[in-house]
């Protein structure tokens, strides 16, 4: 039977930029997918490349003295050598300079331009040289480029435009009447904000004496060049050829274009009214995440606050960057990296939680049956929650890759190691080991125990494929990750007693206070940024915090779906919130001062990092900032709409 397939792209990235953890971020989105995908028996493919025209790059070959096609040849490399180094797993990797790509981009245009959806006419309006965007003048602010905030130049000029205004009403029902189009939910209601504007047609050329690195026109082949984003967005189809060839792929349309929240309009207008054009179908998703600053702040080269992805993998190893980034922000938000959050998870979720169960399951192997799997033996009450437990998270999981939501997928993934050390402490094999009954339980144990210790690294594979691969190495599998497939774990059991185990060094080793200090101290970003914080705020006897205990608190904007009383509780309701990306449950003691229906559709300041607590046996997922003087409480809030999910500070 042919398999089902899938096609998952990243962005493809500016060929000037130095990758950073942004980039990086992105591309392992995608690749745990990918390889989720692939575990799952799809046919995947998986989709990078770089973006290599327009004016940026050619002042920066001029300036290296480079004709630019040297100029991206040399540097392309920066990032093809970086998705190696973190085992992303695409299977092609296009350059927008590349032959195949430019003949398809020749392709489109042609055949628009011959069906009359391109046009030329004289344009007057204000260019970002920098953002190589056109804008009108109702768009500037202050005078300057809405986007950048630099100085715009008015210019004149004939160019070719493609009809793209006339597609706004057809787009605007495909969005709501397709959920899963545009997500998060925020940024699909953005879109759908953004197009209750008259849509403007899109100039795609630059005349030649302006810009010379780009595509030729094929209509105009001396005197213009494509615009780079129309050229680039062709990059998710030229990949698979021909528009002939095109048409008769599998992989066509993709399942989730990934992308950064910067680039949503490019992708989910300008590339969807070209599609449209082209006679082809809409990507199934397209999902803009969050953007990670460094410290609070925008990454860049003049705050010297770039985290370099090749210095952490040196420093702390490929998975456990992996395993952080999607870990420690729900996708879709915007996040803040610090080292310390970094060694804080190695520390929490990997030294002591996974290495944990993996290192007493074969330890105990190893003491009490020379480290050979036993057959299971005597059954016991501890056994039964634990497998309905695997299936329960394996079900689970399936269902979150749905929504991408990476972090929460690590989170159930970690209950059931929580289930795996529970179901060893209730279980006590140190006590068993002490009488021959007892031991015919134990065989029992320990081959549960390191059936849920493989269960565990297939479901870890896709995020963390090095650390997946050595757990096998450890319980004595040689059949490869790829081979046992996600259906051999749907059923409790595929272990075979007889394997011999090897337990071999700590997965993921403590970093110790005086290891994580010194790490630290050695952190070079922003002008060491994370040292000199702590440095303050202990010398501090002000009781003043610094920006940096301040960026801690992750405040967001949430909406207010649902809002009832607790019940015997004078002041307590109970809400339902939504932070644009996941719903939580929120406590709130103004019970005294609203009534639950005053609050349904409000927009409120939770504070999203805060510890889950339980009051009057509930949970309360974060908490509500609201003011108070004495006997009236107000609630925190804001004079104009804001999304939900959105970060204050
Ligand atoms: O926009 N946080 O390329 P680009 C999170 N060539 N993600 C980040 C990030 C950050 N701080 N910085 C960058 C382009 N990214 C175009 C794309 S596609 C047809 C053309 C990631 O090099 C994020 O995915 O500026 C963002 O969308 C992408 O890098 C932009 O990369």
């Amino acid at each position: 039977m042919k398999k089902k397939t899938f096609f998952i792209t990243t962005p493809i990235y500016y060929v000037n930029d130095v990758p950073h953890i942004g980039h990086a971020y992105t591309t392992i989105a995608a690749d745990v997918v990918a390889r989720y995908k692939r575990l799952a028996g799809y046919d995947v493919f998986f989709l990078t490349g770089t973006d290599e025209h327009g004016q940026k790059v050619q002042q920066a070959a001029g300036q290296s003295g480079k004709d630019p096609q040297a100029h991206v040849d040399d540097l392309h490399v920066r990032f093809k050598e970086l998705w190696v180094r973190f085992n992303i797993s695409n299977n092609d990797f296009i350059r927008t300079t590349e032959e195949r790509h430019k003949k398809v981009v020749h392709e489109i245009l042609q055949k628009l331009y011959d069906e009359g959806e391109i046009y030329k006419k004289n344009y007057e309006g204000w260019y970002c040289m920098p953002d190589e965007r056109f804008w009108t003048e109702k768009d500037l602010v202050d005078g300057n480029c809405p986007e950048c905030g630099r100085k715009v130049e008015k210019i004149n000029e004939s160019n070719y435009f493609f009809k793209m205004g006339q597609h706004r009403d057809w787009l605007v029902d495909y969005i709501n009447q397709n959920e899963n189009f545009i997500q998060p939910k925020s940024r699909r209601n953005e879109i759908l904000g953004f197009l209750k504007q008259p849509l403007d047609d899109l100039c795609i050329s630059r005349p030649t004496e302006r810009l010379s690195w780009g595509i030729p026109l094929p209509f105009d082949y001396s005197d213009y060049v494509t615009y780079v984003w129309f050229d680039a967005l062709i990059n998710y189809i030229s990949t698979f050829g021909t528009l002939d060839k095109i048409h008769a792929c599998d992989y066509w349309p993709a399942a989730h274009h990934l992308i950064g929240k910067d680039i949503l309009t490019t992708h989910s207008v300008y590339w969807a009214t070209m599609l449209k054009a082209i006679g082809l179908p809409l990507p199934q998703n397209i999902f803009a995440h969050g953007w990670w600053t460094v410290n609070g702040q925008k990454m860049s080269k003049s705050l010297r606050n770039v985290v370099e992805p090749n210095h952490l993998i040196d420093q702390f190893g490929v998975d456990v960057i992996r395993y952080f980034l999607l870990r420690e922000v729900p996708f879709g938000l915007d996040g803040d990296f610090s080292h310390k959050a970094l060694i804080g998870r190695i520390n929490s979720d990997l030294a002591n939680n996974l290495g944990n169960l993996l290192n007493r399951t074969l330890n105990m192997l190893k003491k009490y049956f020379k480290g050979e799997l036993p057959k299971p033996d005597t059954k016991g009450d501890e056994d039964a929650p634990l497998v309905a437990k695997s299936a329960e998270v394996i079900k689970e999981v399936d269902r979150l890759y749905g929504e991408l939501a990476y972090s929460k997928i690590l989170a159930k993934i970690w209950e059931f190691l929580d289930a795996g050390n529970i179901y060893v402490n209730d279980t006590a094999p140190w006590n068993l080991a002490k009488t021959d009954d007892g031991k015919k339980r134990l065989a029992t144990v320990l081959y549960n125990a390191s059936e849920a210790c493989r269960v565990i690294a297939i479901l870890i594979a896709p995020f963390m494929p090095e650390t997946a691969d050595k757990m096998m190495t450890q319980l004595g599998i040689d059949t490869p990750i790829e081979k046992q497939g996600l259906d051999s774990i749907k059923k409790w059991g595929w272990i075979k007693s007889g394997t011999q185990t090897h337990q071999g060094a700590q997965i993921f080793p403590r970093i110790d206070d005086k290891a994580a200090a010194k790490i630290l101290e050695s952190v070079d970003i922003g002008g060491n940024v994370e040292t000199k914080a702590d440095q303050k705020s202990e010398s501090d006897d002000k009781g003043q915090i610094t920006i940096d205990d301040f960026m801690k608190v992750d405040l967001r904007t949430a909406k207010i779906l649902e809002a009832e009383n607790v019940k015997k509780s004078k002041k307590l309701i109970k809400l339902k919130v939504d932070l644009g990306t996941e719903q939580r449950q929120v406590l709130a003691g103004i019970a005294e001062a609203y009534e639950p229906e005053q609050l349904v559709g409000r927009t409120v300041i939770l504070v999203a990092n805060l510890k889950p607590a339980k009051l009057m046996g509930l949970e309360s997922q974060g908490m509500i900032l609201a003011g108070s003087n004495g006997d009236a409480i107000i609630l925190g809030g804001f004079d104009s709409d804001l999304p939900p999910g959105v970060r204050v500070k």
